[in-house]
């Protein structure tokens, strides 16, 4: 019931959203330096009490779930970035702390006390946790890529990694991203270590053993440049169909979201999503974000609002789509200026911990698919 409400209001509302946003959009400041930054949710005048104004609050009316990515340094040191985290967000995304080199930096040592610090923190603010991640090309420790393992020996190396992660956070992880970015844009597996040496099967492979280590864990598989229908997000559909039908334990997809203003954000997201609910898993926004070449002008900062809101509405729009996850809240710890020169302001919060008019955007969405 919730879903359909959903569904048809925004729908509806979708062309009259944008018109309802304009005036943030126009208050932005004339130096170019940051949009425009709105009231504080829950400072209107008019409307429902403070607490009921917030993303988390929205979001549990929208019938979906609202997270961000977590910078684990940020959480134990600055008490406004850990605030802003459980008052905005009902579920977390570990940035970091749960890959295999923060986990295992030495082999058979494990280190898993940032993790279990956001653990314990979503625990008492009432949030679920995504795990991420338990199978990537990156981020592995050195010991690991440097090692010149045989195929037998990587395939225990996995095995052992996995079903030493998992259960040490066994019914503690909502949904946990077992395989990353396997694919190439072309929709050709990635040349990986792992499909190097362990052939295609290695996917396979990591869903059965995290299934049997979490029975409960609702199993994703994650990338980037799926969100509308095309080549990379064709290849992990008939991946996900031909696992389903082997009976393989997959139980979602990961849309991340990574999206630049400079290139149309996809308009089919919905189109491409709802394949995945007719293979009957479910789907997620797990890691957006909008970057823009800097310094941001006003026509860049609504594209920003509109991106945004094509991510959410792509969600919303879907009937299994679970939850929308921003990668990291404010711009003070965004990845994007270190990987893109010249770009940021990706976020939804500024680097003063400031709501963007993105914010803005995000809640209107909700609020109206909430109604
Ligand atoms: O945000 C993460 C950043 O702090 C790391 O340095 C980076 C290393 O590759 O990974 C970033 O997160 C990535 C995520 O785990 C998977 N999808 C792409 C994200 C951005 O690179």
């Amino acid at each position: 019931m919730i879903k359909m409400t959903r569904v048809a209001t925004v729908v509806a509302a979708a062309a009259g959203l944008m018109a309802a946003l304009a005036p943030n959009v126009m208050a932005s400041s004339p130096g170019h330096q940051h949009p425009a930054t709105p009231a504080p949710a829950g400072s209107s005048h008019a409307g429902p009490a403070p607490s009921a104004q917030t993303l988390r609050a929205l979001a549990q009316r929208a019938g979906i779930r609202i997270g961000t990515a977590v910078n684990a340094d940020a959480l134990a040191n600055e008490p406004q970035y850990a605030d802003l985290v459980g008052a905005q967000f009902n579920s977390v995304t570990p940035e970091n702390a749960m890959k295999w080199d923060a986990v295992e930096p030495t082999r058979g040592t494990y280190d898993y006390t940032q993790a279990d610090q956001l653990v314990a923190y979503a625990r008492a603010h009432g949030q679920l946790v995504r795990g991420h991640t338990l199978v990537w090309h990156n981020q592995l420790p050195s010991w690991l890529t440097s090692g010149d393992f045989t195929a037998d020996q990587l395939r225990d190396i996995l095995h052992q990694h996995i079903t030493a992660e998992v259960p040490h956070f066994k019914g503690k992880i909502w949904q946990w991203d077992v395989v990353n970015e396997a694919f190439n844009e072309d929709g050709t597996l990635r040349d990986s270590l792992w499909l190097r040496k362990l052939g295609p099967g290695y996917i396979a492979d990591a869903f059965r053993w995290a299934h049997q280590a979490d029975p409960k864990a609702v199993l994703f598989y994650n990338d980037y440049n799926i969100d509308g229908v095309n080549a990379k997000s064709t290849a992990v559909y008939n991946l996900v169909a031909s696992l389903r039908k082997q009976g393989v334990p997959i139980q979602g997809v990961g849309d991340q979201g990574h999206l630049d203003v400079q290139y149309p954000a996809p308009h089919d997201i919905a189109d491409n999503l709802g394949r995945f609910d007719k293979l009957g898993v479910q789907t997620a926004i797990t890691e957006a974000d909008v970057r823009i070449p800097l310094p941001a002008d006003n026509t860049e900062v609504e594209a920003q609002n509109e991106a945004y809101q094509t991510l959410l509405e792509g969600c919303l729009l879907t009937a299994h789509c679970t939850d929308f996850t921003v990668w990291g809240f404010t711009d003070k710890y965004s990845w994007v200026p270190g990987t893109f020169t010249g770009e940021g302001q990706a976020n939804i919060y500024d680097e003063n911990y400031q709501a963007k008019t993105a914010y803005t955007a995000i809640s209107q969405d909700l609020r109206l698919a909430g109604r």
